[in-house]
């Protein structure tokens, strides 16, 4: 009988202990502040994959054999990298923090790793570490870096694409080995360079496997408590994350078939877009958005308690092109001059209107009116709180209001607006 007990004593330690509730460390729930400060970050698709000029998926999409655009790595050199332009390029867009793709889905790691011979330092006639280079000037200007980490590899015998999934593993693969693959090297990227905030991962959409999750979010806030853990994959956050990602879609939305399943949880919230339309160095791709469109996305995404990630792929030798470099030129004065009304702003709950949205820091509330109302004025519903004052942001000029129980009344003919984003302060007790 002792015995028995004994035995379910054990059982039922072993299934509390693998149900464990992941409880971040107070360092952990500071760094999701600062990270819902930030708002606005850099997304960097950089690899071998670059030189074809085709986007990231080039590999797959050409149907390209993996030994021969292996063969990639041997001319890769990027002379013309410059890990300060690429963090004053961030730096001079508003941008406060990088995510920068470590090792995509090609499998080629764009940092020095001992876990694997294929890699920039090892590999390349470069033979220099450019994520080691972007870390430190990075911790130098004071912009957070994170790192993009495909889960996904088109590559590795271990990791087996293509083949089929028999209780939650590869069949033909050999799974435990490249689980311990992803360990070492997000081992490294924890421990090595300097300043590291977040892992960004991706690819889980692949296939449907146990990802072993709990053992590599559990590692990573091992290493660092402090670290967030976000995943690209398209669902629910799951335990251990430590923020929700949304892919070319404001949260909420689903233009693109990607957030179907994605409902959004209680995790501080992001979103990522492209500058034109494609991750990766797209030689052909010139739909490149306007500063107002980011702009806009911007904002919407403030509005709605989410960052705005905006991605660039930098050109084989290491260089932005100028049209990126132009657009985030103009974005970047802008928030020079509207910051107050972006940064440290949380989403203020009220939904979006037709003419725009509203960003709150505690008592203030920040009206953007982007889009012209057909009346002169604009009706904000939903306003907690009693208004005390209304002014224009860029002048601190009064602006007309009136308050009634079902809303707000804001009137703007007289008001000085900005085709970009006219902004309205609010003063409330
Ligand atoms: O397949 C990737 C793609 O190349 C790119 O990295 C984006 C970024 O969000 N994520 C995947 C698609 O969901």
């Amino acid at each position: 009988m002792i015995k028995k007990l004994l035995l379910m004593g054990m059982l039922l330690g072993a299934v509390s202990a693998g149900a464990q509730t992941y409880t971040p460390t107070a360092d952990n729930l500071a760094a999701r502040q600062n990270f819902q400060d930030m708002k606005f970050g850099l997304f960097i698709h950089w690899g071998i994959y670059s030189e074809l000029g085709a986007g990231e998926w080039v590999m797959n999409e050409k149907h390209i054999p993996y030994d021969s655009y292996k063969r990639l790595a041997d001319f890769f050199n990027p002379q013309a990298f410059n890990a300060h332009d690429w963090v004053m390029f961030a730096k001079k867009a508003g941008m406060k923090y990088i995510i920068v793709t470590s090792r995509h889905h090609d499998g080629f790691s764009m940092f020095g790793t001992k876990a694997s011979p294929y890699n920039i330092v090892d590999a390349t006639p470069y033979h220099k570490d450019p994520l080691m280079e972007l870390a430190q000037e990075c911790v130098k200007e004071g912009i957070e870096l994170h790192f993009y980490y495909s889960l996904l590899d088109w590559g590795r015998k271990d990791y087996a694409y293509g083949s089929p999934i028999v209780d939650g593993k590869p069949a033909n693969g050999d799974w435990d080995s490249y689980i311990n693959f992803m360990k070492a090297q997000l081992t490294e990227l924890i421990t090595k360079y300097p300043g590291v905030k977040g892992i960004w991962f991706d690819g889980h959409w692949e296939r449907d496997v146990n990802w072993h999750y709990d053992e590599i979010y559990g590692l990573i806030h091992k290493l660092n408590p402090a670290i967030l853990v976000g995943n690209n994959h398209h669902l629910e956050p799951k335990e251990g994350e430590d923020f929700q990602m949304f892919e070319k879609d404001l949260p909420g939305a689903n233009t693109t078939g990607f957030s179907g399943k994605s409902k959004i949880g209680a995790l501080p919230l992001e979103t990522c877009e492209t500058i034109n339309n494609s991750w990766g160095f797209n030689i052909n791709d010139r739909s490149f958005k306007s500063s107002k469109r980011i702009i806009h996305y911007l904002v919407n995404a403030a509005g709605l308690n989410a960052n705005f990630l905006l991605n660039i792929g930098p050109m084989p030798n290491g260089k932005i092109q100028p049209e990126f470099t132009d657009t985030l030129a103009v974005v970047g004065a802008w928030v020079q001059k509207n910051g107050e009304a972006i940064y440290g702003t949380r989403g203020s709950g009220i939904p979006a209107q037709p003419w725009g949205v509203i960003t709150r820091k505690d008592k203030k509330l920040y009206v953007h009116v982007m889009t012209a109302p057909q009346q002169p004025y604009i009706f904000i519903p939903q306003l907690k709180g009693k208004v005390t004052k209304a002014a224009l942001l860029a002048d601190g000029s009064a602006v007309k209001f009136k308050q009634q129980t079902e809303g707000v009344f804001v009137y703007l003919s007289g008001v000085a607006t900005d085709p970009n984003d006219t902004i309205i302060k609010l003063i409330t007790n």
